[in-house]
């Protein structure tokens, strides 16, 4: 229970800070900017309580600096190019030269001043979804506070009241500055190290985008058919693989700034949901997965012991969302003679391709595509192709792994006989059970 004396006492103490706040503000702290697009090595804590860094699947993590017991960071608005992967790029917006932003690193308890400099062409703001903040400090334009114009800085401040997953993303023209790219991951560490310590600790955020083939720009005025489905701004093969040592306990972090929700599976394990961007799950209330669905605007988090060695999918169960722009309209031919398929369609279009009429697998053929679009289905393992894209990747689950080495350890070296194999079916038929059903009627076998 609070007593009035102790709430007023708290009340002046957050005023009083509140104002030191703003005269030390008056130093804008630099703005680090990243152009690589794999994934950059944990940025291990410099002071105060430690905690294991996450690392950003094809992305980094905001350097701050310190300002008294201030950590203060700066993101910058403004527009970039994002590679999808390689042979893609798109002209997004995004924050400090990247689309998704850098992943902002704080511990529970930790005063935070986030200075945000517009380089967009129009207004914007930052939401901070799912953290605690004052009402003014919410950023949603308009109701919280005024857009930030273009060339404008404003700083906001505020306690990190819990520790978790969260997210950012503007309040403002929201539709197109998402649809755009604009959006980042907020990771809160736990002030006690001891509270469900993980050896690895990864993180993105999935956004989608209708890029049509050919082009260069998102349509930002589309609502509901997108066709490029990504983890961080990435799509398979351009996506990182998830590097584990066996034996570690791995945490995943997953965000949801697309507008439809993702089933999200990982092969070769069970896990558990440990944590939303509401909070904490009870060790009491976790039940074991091996998908979970993360729904818009929401984030998800499993905790899984990498006890099983090898190459693990790990990917979006919707198979659309595996897959690079494509044709939705394409009818279904499966069963029909390539043959008549192929006069048919040449008399009216000589330069095209029958195809589907065996199903439609793609690993092993060329077709001409615009320039800047990707193969709808595509990547290549050890073993022949792989025939995916978008939300896929590999996590790989190695012995011989250095604790904190996130280097690609390339393809799992399967150990003798531990991989499916084909056999030569024996040359008679096999004996049919007795009193079987019998051959319908008139039915041409
Ligand atoms: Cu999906």
């Amino acid at each position: 229970m609070y007593s009035r004396r102790g709430f007023l006492g708290t009340a002046a103490l957050a005023s009083a800070s509140a104002i030191s706040g703003r005269v030390q503000a008056a130093s804008i702290p630099e703005a680090p900017t990243m152009d690589k697009v794999v994934m950059q090595p944990p940025l291990h804590p410099i002071s105060g309580p430690d905690y294991r860094p996450v690392v950003t699947l094809n992305g980094w993590s905001l350097p701050f600096r310190m300002n008294g017991d201030w950590k203060e960071f700066h993101l910058v608005a403004e527009p970039v190019v994002r590679e999808f992967a390689e042979g893609m790029k798109v002209n997004l917006w995004g924050y400090n030269g990247q689309s998704p932003g850098p992943t902002i690193e704080a511990v529970e308890g930790d005063k935070v001043r986030i200075f945000v400099t517009n380089k967009l062409p129009e207004y914007t703001t930052v939401h901070w979804h799912g953290m605690i903040v004052p009402s003014g400090m919410d950023g949603v334009g308009g109701l919280n506070q005024p857009h930030i114009d273009p060339g404008k800085t404003f700083v906001y401040e505020f306690e990190m009241k819990k520790s978790g997953t969260f997210m950012y993303h503007p309040h403002s023209d929201e539709m197109v500055q998402m649809a755009m790219g604009m959006m980042g991951m907020v990771v809160v560490h736990p002030r006690d190290p001891n509270f469900r310590p993980v050896d690895r600790d990864y993180v993105f955020v999935m956004s989608t985008y209708r890029v049509d083939p050919g082009s260069y720009l998102p349509r930002v005025n589309e609502m509901t058919d997108f066709n490029m489905w990504t983890w961080n701004s990435r799509v398979f093969p351009g996506i990182d693989p998830l590097p584990v040592r066996l034996g570690d306990k791995v945490r995943v972090r997953i965000g949801n700034l697309s507008m439809t929700n993702h089933p999200i599976h990982l092969h070769g394990h069970s896990f558990a949901v440990t944590c939303t961007d509401g909070g904490w799950i009870p060790e009491s209330a976790q039940i074991p997965e091996t998908t979970t669905d993360v729904p818009v605007g929401a984030v998800r988090v499993f905790d899984v012991l990498a006890d099983n060695p090898g190459d693990w999918a790990f990917h979006c169960h919707k198979s659309h969302h595996t897959m690079n722009a494509m044709g939705h309209e394409v009818r279904t031919l499966i069963g029909v003679s390539r043959k008549d398929l192929a006069k048919a369609v040449g008399k009216l279009a000589p330069d095209s391709m029958a195809m589907g009429s065996t199903g439609m697998a793609m690993g092993n053929m060329e077709m001409p595509a615009p320039d800047n679009t990707l193969p709808m289905m595509t990547g290549t393992g050890q073993f022949g192709p792989i025939e995916m894209g978008g939300m896929f990747t590999v996590m790989k689950i190695r012995e011989d792994l250095a604790r904190d080495d996130y280097r690609d350890p390339g393809p799992y070296k399967f150990p003798q006989g531990t991989v499916a194999y084909e056999v030569t079916p024996p040359a008679a038929e096999p004996a049919r059970q007795q009193g079987g059903t019998p051959p319908m009627k008139n039915m041409k076998m």
